[in-house]
């Protein structure tokens, strides 16, 4: 299937989505967001897929929501058409979604990259939340993902003043996983997304519920779900695989059940 604004590609067990509006630094407008979410579905509904990346280019991850798609929304309109429901389903998937990000990664663009489950960035990526220079707020999970990664003093320097973050900050502070030369973040990150497809599905699925569970709910109750998640995946073929692998000193053969 052909896309307008991204390119999709897979490689291996893992799908790749490289957004592709260079002209205005991928920003984020509607169909764009609705051709992530296109490709999402049919990597999800592929079994071969076993992790994810969304990239963007050297200059920009995305610079943001298209602002200029944006200028003329109205209130109540904003609310009623709830768009924000589209960039929701990003963040509701269930495979492993690694995000790749080199230079900007501004606004609704540092919000897409927070909606995977974990980044590497090349050494010239910059983060930021300048949407206060616009006169509005994160709309897409800003003030409540970045907080959540950042905690409260950075992710409130960051909101108010708009002012951007580079790499050795961000992952200071806990935002980006690794950081890797520009010249190797593809190389990298697909070693990254290869290795996490190679694993089983089913481990892989709930370890992402698992962990994802810690931003939702008490302490007591994600352990409750992390002990019911992990007895239940002593019900199947890979966990007596992998042992058995392991036991026999030879390579597991995962069958995904
Ligand atoms: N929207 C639309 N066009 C953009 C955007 C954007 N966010 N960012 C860059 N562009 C365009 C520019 O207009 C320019 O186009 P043109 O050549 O036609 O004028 C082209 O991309 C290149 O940009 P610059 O010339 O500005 O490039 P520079 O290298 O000088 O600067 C920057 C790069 C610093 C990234 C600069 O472009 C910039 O500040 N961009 C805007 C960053 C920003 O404010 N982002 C936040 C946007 S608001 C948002 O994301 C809210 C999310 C809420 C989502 C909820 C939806 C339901």
């Amino acid at each position: 299937m052909a896309y307008e604004t991204i390119l999709v590609e897979v490689k291996g067990k893992v799908g790749i989505i490289t957004l592709n509006r260079p002209q205005a630094l991928n920003a984020l407008n509607v169909q764009l967001i609705a051709d992530i979410n296109a490709a999402l579905d049919g990597f999800e509904k592929d079994d071969e897929i076993g992790c994810i990346v969304m990239t963007g280019s050297e200059k920009a991850f995305a610079a943001g929501a298209d602002i200029k798609q944006m200028q003329e929304r109205s209130y109540p309109g904003t609310y009623l058409d709830d768009k924000f429901a589209d960039w929701d389903r990003i963040g509701q998937r269930r495979k492993p979604i690694i995000a790749a990000v080199a230079g900007f990664a501004l606004g609704g663009g540092c919000e897409l990259a927070m909606m995977a489950d974990f980044i590497i960035a090349a050494d010239n990526a910059k983060f930021g939340q300048p949407e206060i220079n616009l006169a509005v707020i994160p709309g897409a999970g800003g003030t409540q993902r970045l907080t959540h990664a950042i905690g409260k003093a950075k992710a409130m320097d960051l909101c108010l003043t708009g002012r951007f973050m580079d790499v050795t900050e961000a992952e200071r502070a806990g935002l980006v996983a690794r950081i890797v030369p520009l010249a190797d973040l593809m190389t990298e990150t697909l070693k990254a997304a290869e290795q996490i497809a190679s694993k089983s599905l089913p481990s892989l699925l709930s370890a992402k519920e698992s962990v994802n569970r810690a931003f939702e709910t008490t302490l007591a109750e994600g352990l409750r779900f992390e002990r019911r998640v992990f007895s239940a995946l002593f019900g199947t073929h890979d966990q007596k695989e992998g042992m058995a692998a392991f036991i026999e000193k030879r390579k597991p053969e995962f069958k995904n059940y």
